[in-house]
């Protein structure tokens, strides 16, 4: 008893605006679900669709989203692994080939003919949506779907990062961007693998959180910092700076700073995507400290599966926000002007 129509939101031109409105269910292709879409965060990177901030375009008109959790309702004739009824997760990463150089080797977000939920196909801003049954999230019943939903996308990606950077339990992590979606995750994952965190955002709201709930031991703010690099590498007892920094801003200017302040040996990885920006690292101390600086993207299955898992043990708590589907532009808005600290969940009911 899957409806025939469904609520949605969606963009018929690039720069928006959202519309909240009636829309045809899909039927699932032979290797695909059908998801009955319960709650779905809201990542920056939804907001970088809208308004066409990268060198990728959209499909149009497009349902955004890709942190989507929910119930299987329909699959294709050729999906054997997931029933219906199962608990699901569309991620941005809805399909790729399994054929190719890249997804031999699980690094499917690198496959070339990648589909992209929320961007490429249509996401999870709407009540029923379609996915590759080899690619949805399995969430277990015991997991709640408006908590997990953050970790489809903001917590797979920041636990790779994590993995990414090579921090070992007790170095420390610089978190950039912090009092956001994937910082804030971010975080809770450093604190379960056993890493010391310095938390970098703006505000008092961002600072309280990330030192009293998600495990931060120093807070800078980069709005009233004199010296940001002097004020993070001051953070780690020796004045060193971190083995790692986590770049997960959405802005230019600390992809431009990070490798100053970074350990030597240490590693700064890039995740945030903020438009049009260059990373920038002076070459002679790049060189005498030996650093690396490396870009991270989402996560492959199992990536996924570990960072549900960490979710499921209980190791990670973020705080987020629960409004209805229809208030999607609202969420935009508060997101726009950097007033978010966590992240926003939708329901799709409402
Ligand atoms: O796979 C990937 N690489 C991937 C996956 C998911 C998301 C990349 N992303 C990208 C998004 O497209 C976006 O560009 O990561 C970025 C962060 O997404 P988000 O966490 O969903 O965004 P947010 O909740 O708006 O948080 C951004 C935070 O950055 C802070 C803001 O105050 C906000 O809390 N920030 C900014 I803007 N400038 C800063 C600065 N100079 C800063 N924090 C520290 N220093
Ligand atoms: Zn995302």
């Amino acid at each position: 008893n899957v409806p025939k129509e469904q609520k949605a939101q969606v963009i018929e031109k690039t720069g928006g605006p959202v519309e909240f409105k009636t829309i045809p269910v899909q039927q699932p292709g032979s290797d695909e679900v059908l998801v009955n879409i319960k709650f779905s965060g809201v990542c920056h990177t939804d907001l970088h669709a809208v308004n066409g901030d990268w060198p990728l375009a959209t499909k149009l008109p497009l349902v955004g989203g890709h942190e989507g959790a929910g119930i299987v309702v329909a699959k294709g004739e050729n999906v054997h692994d997931i029933e219906i009824g199962d608990h699901a997760g569309v991620k941005w990463l809805n399909g790729s080939c399994l054929q190719c150089d890249f997804c031999q080797q699980s690094d499917e977000p690198l496959c070339a003919k990648a589909l992209l939920s929320g961007y490429t196909v249509d996401g999870t801003f709407q009540q029923y949506c379609i996915a590759k049954a080899a690619h949805v999230a399995r969430i277990p019943k015991d997991v709640p779907l408006d908590a997990i939903a953050p970790v489809l996308c903001a917590g797979i990606t920041v636990y790779k990062g994590l993995k990414e950077s090579g921090a070992k339990p007790g170095q420390w992590v610089a978190i950039v961007g912090a009092g956001g979606g994937l910082g804030s995750l971010a975080q809770q994952y450093a604190k379960a693998m056993g890493l010391r965190i310095i938390a970098i955002d703006t505000g008092d709201e961002k600072e309280k959180m990330c030192l009293e709930k998600l495990g931060a031991e120093h807070f800078v703010d980069f709005a009233k910092s004199k010296n940001v690099v002097k004020d993070v590498q001051a953070a780690t007892p020796d004045g060193l700076g971190p083995h790692a920094v986590l770049l997960v801003a959405v802005n230019e200017k600390p992809f431009q700073q990070a490798a100053e302040y970074v350990r030597p040996r240490g590693s700064v990885v890039c995740i945030g995507l903020p438009a049009g920006a260059y990373l920038k690292a002076p070459v002679f101390e790049s060189v005498i400290k030996m650093i690396t600086i490396k870009g991270s993207y989402v996560g492959n299955r199992k990536d996924s599966a570990e960072a549900i898992d960490f979710y499921r043990r209980g190791l990670i708590s973020a705080p987020f926000k629960v409004v209805g589907l229809s208030e999607l532009q609202s969420v935009y808005d508060k997101m726009h002007r950097g007033e978010i600290a966590g992240r926003y969940v939708l329901d799709t009911s409402k």
